[in-house]
């Protein structure tokens, strides 16, 4: 059993990580954090709150985080999120509130008063929360049991030709986060192109027949069709449950051990993850990438947990 806190963005592939996270059994989601990113921290923040309703999640408390990046204007990703963050499916009007404390302080406070080294911080938005928790509270850095994280690449970016979102709207959190001594795993573009939402997987879904299956089916649509539109995806790759299906089975992802940093001057480059697969590595390297993903084992997952919501 994994304890985890999600620090997410939602996000239609932010929502189904949160499905996947409170549904499979051997994860423990002690909490969902917000970060500005994919739309404006209040209507992320709304969006969890809401698809906590939807997956009748009530006992998971939800926290709000950093409305903008540690030095750059905010970016938004309408063009693929819509108006809300999360176009294309009715939400329903949150039963739950927001909690009081800082998502910020959630995080240092869960990391602290937990057994070193069973606490695993999954971000599949920005990395603005987590940075500023490192500067607040070094002491977390020992005692976080790993990071596994949505953002980067290796291969190709899709907020410029070399960075992927997640890490451009705030390179200087990434290279707070990537440059700690902590295990740290990357599950990039990569890895996420992969994870692609096939005609076979929309249907195996809108088959299910439920409530929360529709809801699902509703979001997964609109995403295809911006992801069309935009970068002309036939079928959208849905990345952040990939962290989550990673920490529920390793075997579904493929890692290799590399050193990554993030570039921070360059002028064409910015929030690019620059992966050194040169040998040998070096002994003191901490982080890993993400290579590949076995496409029937993750969706299976998705399945399980959309037919435990029920
Ligand atoms: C997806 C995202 C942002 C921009 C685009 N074009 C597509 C969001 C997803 O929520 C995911 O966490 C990550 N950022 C993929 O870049
Ligand atoms: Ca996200």
């Amino acid at each position: 059993m994994e304890k985890i806190i999600l620090d997410c963005d939602p996000g239609h592939d932010d929502a189904v990580a949160m499905l996947l996270a409170y549904a499979n059994p051997n994860i423990d989601l002690l909490g969902v954090t917000t970060v500005a990113g994919n739309q404006t921290i209040e209507k992320v923040t709304h969006n969890a709150l809401a698809v906590a309703e939807i997956l009748n999640m009530y006992n998971v408390p939800i926290f709000k985080g950093s409305p903008q990046p540690l030095v750059r204007e905010i970016e938004v990703s309408e063009e693929i999120h819509g108006e809300s963050g999360l176009e294309g499916a009715e939400l329903p009007i949150p039963s739950q509130d927001i909690q009081e404390k800082h998502a910020v302080d959630f995080i240092i406070e869960t990391v602290m008063a937990n057994e070193p080294n069973t606490i695993t911080l999954v971000p599949t938005g920005s990395l603005t929360n987590i940075a500023l928790a490192v500067k607040k509270e070094p002491k977390i850095i020992e005692r976080v049991k790993e990071i596994v994280l949505m953002g980067g690449g290796f291969n190709t970016g899709n907020w410029s030709p070399v960075a992927e979102f997640n890490i451009a709207v705030d390179p200087e959190a990434a290279h707070i986060v990537f440059n700690q001594e902590w295990e740290l795993t990357m599950v990039g573009l990569d890895l996420t192109h992969q994870a692609l939402a096939t005609d076979d997987v929309f249907e195996n879904i809108n088959n299910m027949g439920t409530k929360t299956s529709s809801f699902f089916v509703d979001l997964l649509k609109f995403f295809q069709k911006a992801y069309k539109e935009n970068q002309d995806f036939v079928s959208p790759p849905v990345h952040d449950p990939c962290t989550i299906a990673y920490l529920i089975d390793p075997t579904i992802v493929t890692t290799k051990k590399a050193p990554i940093d993030i570039e921070l001057n360059g002028s064409l480059t910015v929030g690019m993850t620059v992966v050194d697969f040169r040998q040998p590595i070096p002994e003191d390297c901490n982080t890993h990438v993400a290579v590949k993903l076995d496409h029937s084992k993750f969706w299976d997952l998705i399945y399980d947990a959309i037919k435990i919501i029920g």
